[in-house]
């Protein structure tokens, strides 16, 4: 796993000219068109009076599944397909789980981060207060509940099941990772911190988990298998986090739906990684000095700074020494998989612009 960074293979064949695969529309269509008869158990509340709740319930799940690029969701359907699973009700319903999981992280990381805007819209923190945590708890045990509802007498069950708590907890600890800032002296952020962070908090959630869930569903779960498709489905999520660093300082948050904060929320963020490593004693203080402050005048001197040293073509570089290296793993991967399932995910998200 730490050799993440180090990896400098490249393979030519692959570089350029790989055609982007985007879930189709139709893809995309089907898996919002199911959502409704997936939630739909939820609302039919045995005691009634709990009944008030049901309401809030309904536009919670809403509010924090919708505008999302929903890539999580489809992987899961997708992949099962290329499995030869049958069983499409479930595939969705699992891709749900996945979404809604991600709008119960989402909600609480929007919170933490002080962020203000996500997928276009408010965070659902700004819109309703503090009461938004109780919310991203409902959110969580909604997945628990969908899982046992819909695939609780099915044979994969109790995989499905421990492989969301795992994933969750390892998401847990990432963010405990990822926000334990305050007391932390920068000599404290180093390359190895960085990936311990974005592997638990990022990799296991977005990449493992949509595929694994898809393996365990269509029975194509051994152990060397599952093991295989998590080294590779690891690497492609740290490099879908660096890209998610990169674009919260570049990315335009017209096309991104939020704004980004790690500058100001003092992150062990891979832009500011690669600045450290390059700035010269003297700028090595400016950086020090305005990292972390909530004003825009810091922001603004810790950007001039990533400018001075090309940073933003530092990690033009690492993304096509990534990208070509990962095709490698997966090319060379002899797990029996299609190939197919890894690289129609890492070409959806490869230079990626939100
Ligand atoms: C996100 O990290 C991680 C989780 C578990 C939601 P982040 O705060 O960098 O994400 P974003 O940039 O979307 O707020
Ligand atoms: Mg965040
Ligand atoms: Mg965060
Ligand atoms: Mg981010």
């Amino acid at each position: 796993r730490h050799q993440i960074l180090s990896s400098q293979a490249r393979s030519p064949l692959l570089t350029a000219d790989s055609t982007v695969f985007q879930p189709t529309m139709a893809q995309r269509n089907e898996f919002i068109a199911r959502f409704e008869d997936v939630v739909q158990p939820l609302y039919q509340n045995s005691d009634p009076g709990l009944s008030p709740i049901t309401k809030r319930l309904r536009e919670i799940l809403e509010y924090n599944t919708a505008g999302g690029k929903l890539n999580r969701g489809c992987a899961v359907v997708h992949t099962a397909q290329l499995l030869g699973c049958n069983d499409t009700f479930n595939a969705h319903v699992l891709g749900w789980c996945v979404e809604i999981l991600q709008g119960f992280l989402l909600v609480a990381d929007d919170i933490m981060d002080k962020s203000e805007l996500r997928r276009g819209q408010p965070c659902w923190y700004k819109k309703v207060g503090l009461t938004a945590i109780n919310d991203a708890f409902l959110l969580e045990s909604t997945v628990f509940e969908l899982l046992k509802t819909h695939l609780g007498k099915e044979k994969c069950y109790l995989k499905c099941l421990e492989l969301f708590l795992d994933v969750t907890r390892k998401t847990e600890f990432g963010q405990a990772l990822d926000i334990d800032v305050e007391s932390l002296d920068f000599s404290a952020y180093t390359m190895e911190r960085y990936n311990s962070i974005v592997i638990n908090k990022t990799a296991y959630y977005s990449f493992y988990l949509p595929v694994a869930l898809a393996m365990h569903l269509a029975g194509r779960d051994s152990e060397k298998e599952l093991k295989i498709a998590e080294n590779i489905l690891i690497r492609i999520g740290h490099y879908f986090q660096v890209q998610d660093d990169y674009l919260d300082c570049y990315g335009d948050p017209s096309v991104i739906g939020k704004v980004g904060t790690d500058i100001q929320e003092k992150k062990c963020s891979w832009l500011f990684l690669t600045a450290r490593n390059l700035v010269s004693e003297d700028d090595e203080k400016i950086l020090f000095e305005n990292y972390g402050k909530d004003d825009m005048e810091s922001v603004t001197k810790v950007k001039d700074l990533y400018k001075k040293y090309e940073v933003r073509e530092k990690y033009l570089d690492f993304s096509a020494t990534t990208y070509a290296s990962i095709c490698e793993d997966i090319a060379n991967n002899k797990s029996g998989l299609p190939s197919q399932i890894f690289q129609d995910f890492l070409d959806k998200i490869h230079k990626r612009s939100k």
